[in-house]
């Protein structure tokens, strides 16, 4: 059996449809906070776990007959972190501790972790190869470095085989950009669909790595099965080219056919100025290799918040209601 953390959300429900079209059955835990049960709509063979990362006894009843756990459930925001500290440590901290004392017990064979690219911090234009020491710039960032130690640490004390996968900035159809701390692409393509301003926080000169969700599951799927992965492996899942949000703004923009210049906001808390990746590694040990073209993956993005925002429209029309703005899918 295959456990998947946080598998009702964005990336974990795209990881939870490659396991199910390859013919594997897949056990979701998730406390649908931010995962929505919609999300593993028509897939067959998921057994779905409401319960939180908080819960160890409810952790360590999901891990029974379990050999590799995909954890992903995270309270996955930088400014957040900053917001509710506490919070999000007992989710990403506490929460990958228990993941970790769970897999021990159930001797579970292998651990995938979503880690973040945010444990280096401000790395300037170099691409950063997972050799760099960590210097983690928000409780977010430390949070998920915590995470990596342990289960490094209970991997090696009771013998299950750990990878730290450090995602860079992750987009695609289904993540939610109903919250401030939806993630840029998001927030982007439905303002732009629906005629609203942009705002970029600082000068837009900031670089991110945009990854596509699915060059992400390729990642998670390999880390899982490949059979000489040596414990504790870390390495950086993106595409090895970044780009600024000013040139998204301009590559979405044209997509949409024109949009009017961003608004400039102040930059934001704990903002990473430069994020750039060295996919060198995991190319090198995994055979991973991005296949998805950055505008081929951002329109097809916007074409799933093209048709979330029709069938909304047309729920609204049957009730006769007004729409609602920043309504949750
Ligand atoms: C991403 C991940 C986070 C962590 C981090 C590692 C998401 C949602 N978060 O955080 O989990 O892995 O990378 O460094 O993927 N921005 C705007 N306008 C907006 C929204 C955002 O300008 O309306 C900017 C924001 O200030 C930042 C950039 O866009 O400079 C990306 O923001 P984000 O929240 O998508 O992701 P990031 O890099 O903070």
């Amino acid at each position: 059996m295959i456990l998947v953390t946080g598998g009702a959300g964005f990336i974990g429900s795209h990881l939870v449809a490659d396991l199910v079209a390859s013919g594997q059955a897949a056990r979701v835990f998730d406390d649908l906070s931010s995962g929505k049960r919609e999300n593993l709509a028509g897939l067959r063979g998921v057994e779905l776990v409401e319960a939180s990362l908080v819960d160890a006894a409810a952790l360590e009843r999901a891990c029974a007959g379990v050999t590799t756990i995909y954890h992903l459930a995270a309270c996955p925001s930088v400014p957040k972190s900053f917001d509710e500290p506490a919070f999000c440590h007992a989710v990403n901290a506490t929460g990958t501790l228990h993941v970790a004392m769970a897999a021990a017990r159930a001797k579970v064979r292998r651990v995938v972790f979503a880690s973040s690219c945010a444990i280096y911090g401000n790395t300037g234009d170099v691409a950063v190869a997972e050799t760099r020491p960590p210097q983690p710039k928000s409780p977010y960032a430390a949070q998920k470095l915590l995470g990596e130690h342990y289960l490094n640490d209970y991997g090696a004390a009771h013998g299950f085989t750990t990878v730290s996968l450090r995602f860079f900035n992750v987009f695609g159809p289904r993540q939610d950009p109903s919250s401030p701390y939806s993630g840029v692409i998001s927030i982007f393509c439905e303002r732009l669909l629906r005629g609203e301003a942009i705002t970029i926080h600082g000068d837009g000169r900031q670089t991110r790595d945009f990854v596509a969700v699915a060059d992400v599951v390729q990642a998670l799927r390999l880390a899982a099965k490949e059979p000489g992965v040596v414990h504790g492996s870390v390495w950086n899942v993106a595409t090895g080219r970044s780009r600024t949000l000013l040139e998204l703004h301009a590559a979405l923009a044209a997509l949409v056919g024109g949009a009017p210049p961003p608004c400039h906001g102040p930059a934001r808390a704990g903002d990473i100025v430069r994020s750039a990746a060295d996919i060198t590694a995991i190319q090198t040990n995994l055979g991973y290799r991005p296949r998805v073209g950055f505008t081929d993956a951002l329109a097809s993005t916007l074409d799933w918040y093209r048709m979330r925002a029709a069938a909304v429209a047309q729920a609204v029309d049957k009730r006769g209601a007004t729409p609602r703005s920043g309504g949750k899918a």
